[in-house]
Parts: C-alpha cells; structure tokens; sequence
C-alpha cells in the first residue's frame, strides 16, 4: 500500500534536502525497511520536549527574588508568589506553582520537571523506557518519585498550589495565565510561543524558561522521545507521480529554510503555512542552534544564513527593542543564548541529562492495549498522594498495582524486542 520512495529520493531530492539523513540518521532508520525508504520523517525536535521552570519576569523583579537552582528555592519562591502579593495589586490572588490534573501527563503544568530533579526521566505517561540497573523499567515506579512526590504534597498542604488543580485542565491553566494568577510552572520549549505569549501581547509580561531547579543528592534526569519514532509522511503505491512530492520537499527547502527572504519565514514558517501543505520539512529547530549561539557570541549574524539568519534577526530586534510582535517574543524565549534550547543543548546535554526512550517503533502489544489505563494509574496515583488522600508509601503499592494491570508483562516484552547491547 505505500511507495517506496528510495529511487525518487535519491533522483529528485536536492542535496540540502539528503542532507538531512546525515544530520538525523535516527529519524530516517525509522522509516527504512529492509534498506528501503518509505516515507519521509517528520524530523523529531526531541528537546523541544524537555522541561524548564518558566517564570514571570515582573514577579520575580517585584518580590527581589531570583530565579532558583533549588527545589527547596523553587518552593520558596512559590511562597512568595502566593503570599507576598507579587503582582501588587492589593489582593491575595496568586498561586506559587500552576499544576493542572494530568500531573505527569501533560506539556503544561505537569511535575515532569520536578520528578526529573529527582532523576525521573519522565515525559508523559507513554514514556519513558530506560534501562536502570541493566534492565528495562518505567520512569514512574522509581522509588526516587516519592520524593518529589512529597515536595508536591507539602506545597500543596500549604496552600501554594491551587486546590482546585484536581478539575483544571492545561487549557484552563492558560486561562489562570493569561488572568495573571500563575506566574510560575514547568513547561516545554515552546512556551513564548504558548502560552506565555497570550500576557506577553495583552500586558507586555514577559515570562522565560529556567533550567528545572536541582535536588540535593540526586542526579536529574530529562526525558526524551526516541528520533526514530513520530510522525511520518507516506505516499499511495497506486500513486502516479511520487517524485512530486520530493519536489514538493525541495521547493520547501529552498523557499524557508535556504532562502533569507524574510516575508518568507514569517509566511511559511512562523505563521505555520507549511502545514497547509501535505507534506513538509518538521525544521528541526536544534539543527540552527549551534550556528546561532556562535553567532552570538561573536555578536554578529553576518555569517549566518537561511532560516538560522531569520532567527538571530529576531531574537536580536526582540532584545533592542525593535521588534516587539508575537514571532519575535516566541522565538525569542526558544532561541536566546539562555532560552530553552540553549539550557536544552547546552546544560541538560552536558550534563549528561538526556534520558532517550527505549520503547520505539516495535510496540509490545500489552502495552498497546493497556497504556491508557496504566497512564491513569500514574496520574490517580500521585495525585492521591499530592493532595493527602492517600500516605506517602501508598507509592509502593501503586508499583505493585501498575506491575500487575500490564506493566511487568509490557517490561519483559520490552526486554525481547530491545535486548541489551
Ligand atoms: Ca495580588
């Protein structure tokens, strides 16, 4: 049912376009079988999965704090935020810390970065595979889960964290953000793209990511989707003309990401017309980083070209003050020398952070069938625990609980289908 498209790639595809199996190997072996290409990766942008601690700059300025490298600074400055009036209006109408009900599950306002100060690699409840100790395990039955755990159950019994989290979605936590009641919580990558620009255009708040603060004796660790997996473009085998979707790849490629026309970025790239296209090139945004935070450093973008060239124009007129538009301040926050794919790339990779999901394309099909349901087991769990319905060491019995529904057999599986190296 789907073309192999091995022979059109190679005869239409331009070189700026192979390229791209050389820079993201891993994308492309997830889509070759048996030496053949059957698709076209969209290229994962892995880091734009990890987390940071994302706070309001006005807040921070208005209470005399910094931001902290602490758990324990980090509930101290939720203390702040809730007590000490941050947005100065006379009332006690804040929260320390947004958290929404899909506390390990979700991209905006889950704990995954507190669990990772305590060396979970957690990414949603479909991840993360690692191997620990020499065998396959799950990130959310590490025993070290208890203690972030117990951070969250603390500011939760101190009132720091909204009681009503249990009910609140992410998207009515972007409401609390865009109301100017939360002014710090754990986000992914993109967050001056969303949802921290809703304040940025309506009260010029800027708000920017932080590294996750670190707990004392424990290693953190961050969690990533593994490059072969995602989503991929594929072509009919009753197709006629399956070079004209490599053209249509090759005229995508020159029109944003070779050319430096400015109309063009912000057409097809910032205002997102690529995805009115069937098929398109997922620019993968770390590709541009190391190129543009040399350019910094120099303090010149004159070498730079492209998309890379686009970028620094932006982030650049944000911070003079030249530009000012919802681009500017979204690209700006990804790709400043301290925005999030700089602490991505620079301190979470140095540090040896990086955690990659074992589970890929091969899916045991016990996990197929009960991930939901084990996924809710996660997030009832730690939520019992959170806001005090349950004790602390009721963890060890959600362990046993999630083993037994499917989790044991989905980790000897895994076993099987990713065996040691
Ligand atoms: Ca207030």
């Amino acid at each position: 049912m789907i073309a192999n498209l091995t022979d059109v790639f190679e005869a239409y595809a331009l070189d700026g376009v192979k390229e791209y199996r050389e820079k993201f190997p891993e994308s492309f072996e997830g889509v070759t079988f048996d030496g053949k290409m059957y698709a076209f990766p969209y290229m994962n942008d892995n880091f734009h999965q990890t987390p940071f601690l994302w706070i309001r700059d006005d807040w921070l300025e208005n209470t005399g704090s910094k931001a902290p490298e602490t758990v324990e600074e980090m509930v101290e400055l939720a203390r702040m935020f809730k007590n000490s009036d941050p947005d100065g209006n006379g009332r006690s109408d804040t929260w320390g810390l947004g958290v929404n009900k899909n506390i390990a599950a979700s991209d905006l306002g889950s704990i995954t970065g507190l669990l990772s100060a305590y060396g979970i690699p957690g990414r949603q409840n479909n991840a993360i595979f690692y191997r620990r100790n020499g065998k396959i395990t799950f990130a959310y039955i590490q025993e070290e889960a208890k203690a972030a755990l117990a951070v969250a159950r603390d500011m939760y019994a101190e009132g720091l964290i909204d009681p009503e989290f249990t009910v609140k979605d992410a998207s009515i936590l972007e409401q609390d953000i865009a109301s100017g009641s939360l002014g710090m919580l754990y986000h992914m990558n993109w967050g001056t793209w969303y949802p921290f620009n809703l304040i940025y255009e309506s009260d010029d708040v800027i708000t920017r990511p932080y590294p996750i603060p670190k707990a004392e004796g424990y290693e953190y660790k961050v969690g990533i989707e593994d490059s072969r997996t995602g989503d991929v473009f594929m072509v009919s085998s009753s197709c006629k003309n399956p070079e004209a979707v490599i053209k249509i790849l090759n005229l995508y490629y020159n029109t944003v990401e070779a050319s430096s026309d400015a109309d063009s970025f912000i057409t097809y790239w910032s205002d997102e017309q690529y995805r009115l296209c069937p098929i398109y090139v997922g620019i993968p945004t770390e590709l541009y980083a190391p190129d543009l935070f040399e350019a910094f450093e120099k303090g010149s973008g004159d070498e730079l070209s492209g998309t890379a060239k686009s970028y620094y124009g932006y982030v650049k007129g944000f911070e003079d003050g030249s530009a000012t538009d919802a681009n500017a301040y979204g690209t700006w926050g990804q790709m400043f020398d301290r925005g999030s794919m700089a602490i991505a790339l620079k301190d979470y990779r140095n540090d040896n952070a990086i955690v990659s999901n074992i589970l890929s394309n091969d899916i045991p099909e016990i996990w197929l069938q009960n991930n939901g349901t084990l996924g809710t087991m996660v997030d009832t769990a730690y939520t019992d625990i959170i806001v005090g319905n349950k004790p602390l060491d009721s963890f060890d019995q959600f362990v046993k609980d999630w083993l037994a529904a499917g989790g044991q057999q989905t980790l000897d599986e895994m076993e099987r289908l990713y065996p040691a190296e």
